[in-house]
């Protein structure tokens, strides 16, 4: 090679270089995504797709690791949204509830009742609620990117069939970190413990409380027969969307292109984590030795009545607008 070639290689070399990743001197060797739960479940097998998507077609640029257990946060699960902020983490796919101690409005998707089909909650999530509370979201110094789905958390429980509030008297029940969700299980009778996921599961298991609210797909995950819980009432009265996001100072490091790639990849991983989050269970869970039951519109409506009050006073700290566009997606679902 004369000198005139290697100078010519050198400089492609130079300007390849450039176009592919000026910015991406910057880029970190790894970015560390939070999740609640691990891969043995629809939520943490959504992270793992929206990684491997982001590796793929980012070339590698992009390198995700995933940290269950929100160890990032030492299981405190109320602790994320904060630690997002601060850049402790660099993207997660958080639980509205989880969040809600830092957003209130996130509350909205916890109200008792309001969303109790899947249409009613992609109502929510995809018309204007959905953009009011990503609006919000970003102004908190994350940029959200895709919802996906938890799931309708079903009540569960180690005693008895519950079919009314009256069966829930006294019961023990371990609750997440949103104070709504006391006010709803004391108003059912109930005695409601706030814990993390991390304490519910050994709580149950040496029976310190009697019951929990899950998902039914988190339920099959967490082996929660063997937690003692046999017991299950079907009665869809929250879902609990999730949010993909990423920390503020991350998002700008990337390069334009590579800000595409992430949004679309979380768009496509949020799609296939809602199909999984919404494969029917119930015939596992019945095989598992555990009852469900479903209750007629009239029980229904009994545990309506009695949480009506909490829906009240939480409209009032959500914002009564934000309800109103809520309540008029749900009726129009
Ligand atoms: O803690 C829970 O119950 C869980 C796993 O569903 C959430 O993180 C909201």
């Amino acid at each position: 090679m004369n000198f005139k070639t290697t100078l010519k290689v050198a400089l492609a070399t130079a300007a390849m270089a450039m176009a592919t990743g000026a910015a991406a001197q910057n880029y970190k060797p790894e970015y560390r995504m939070s999740l609640v739960v691990g891969t043995a479940f629809p939520w943490g097998q959504g992270g793992q797709i929206w990684a491997d998507l982001v590796r793929e077609r980012t070339n590698g640029r992009i390198n995700i690791k995933l940290y269950p257990g929100v160890s990032l946060v030492n299981g405190d699960q109320t602790r994320e949204f904060s630690a997002v902020r601060q850049g402790v983490i660099d993207m997660a796919i958080g639980s509205t509830i989880n969040w809600s101690p830092q957003i209130k409005e996130l509350n909205v998707f916890s109200l008792p009742f309001l969303a109790t089909t899947w249409a009613q909650t992609d109502a929510m999530t995809g018309g204007e609620v959905g953009k009011q509370i990503f609006d919000i979201i970003e102004k908190r110094g994350a940029i959200p990117l895709a919802w996906g789905e938890n799931g309708f958390r079903q009540l569960t429980n180690s005693k008895r069939i519950v079919s009314s509030p009256a069966d829930m008297k006294g019961m023990k029940i371990r609750v997440v970190g949103s104070p709504l969700f006391i006010d709803a299980f004391t108003a059912l009778g109930a005695n409601p413990t706030q814990m993390s996921w991390a304490d519910a599961q050994p709580a149950l298991a040496s029976g310190a409380v009697d019951g929990q609210e899950n998902p039914l797909s988190i339920f099959v995950a967490a082996k929660m027969d063997k937690l003692g819980q046999k017991y299950i009432t079907e009665w869809n009265y929250m879902n609990d969307p999730l949010v993909f996001v990423v920390n503020k100072d991350v998002w700008n490091s990337w390069t334009a292109a590579d800000r595409d790639i992430v949004r679309q990849a979380a768009q496509d991983a949020a799609k296939q984590q809602i199909a999984l989050a919404r494969k029917p269970v119930k015939e596992t869970i019945l095989a598992m030795g555990v009852g469900i039951t479903q209750l007629t519109p009239a029980q229904l409506a009994e545990f309506k009545k009695v949480t009506k009050p909490v829906y009240d006073k939480w409209v009032k700290q959500i914002g009564p607008s934000l309800v109103k566009k809520a309540e008029q997606a749900v009726a129009n679902a």
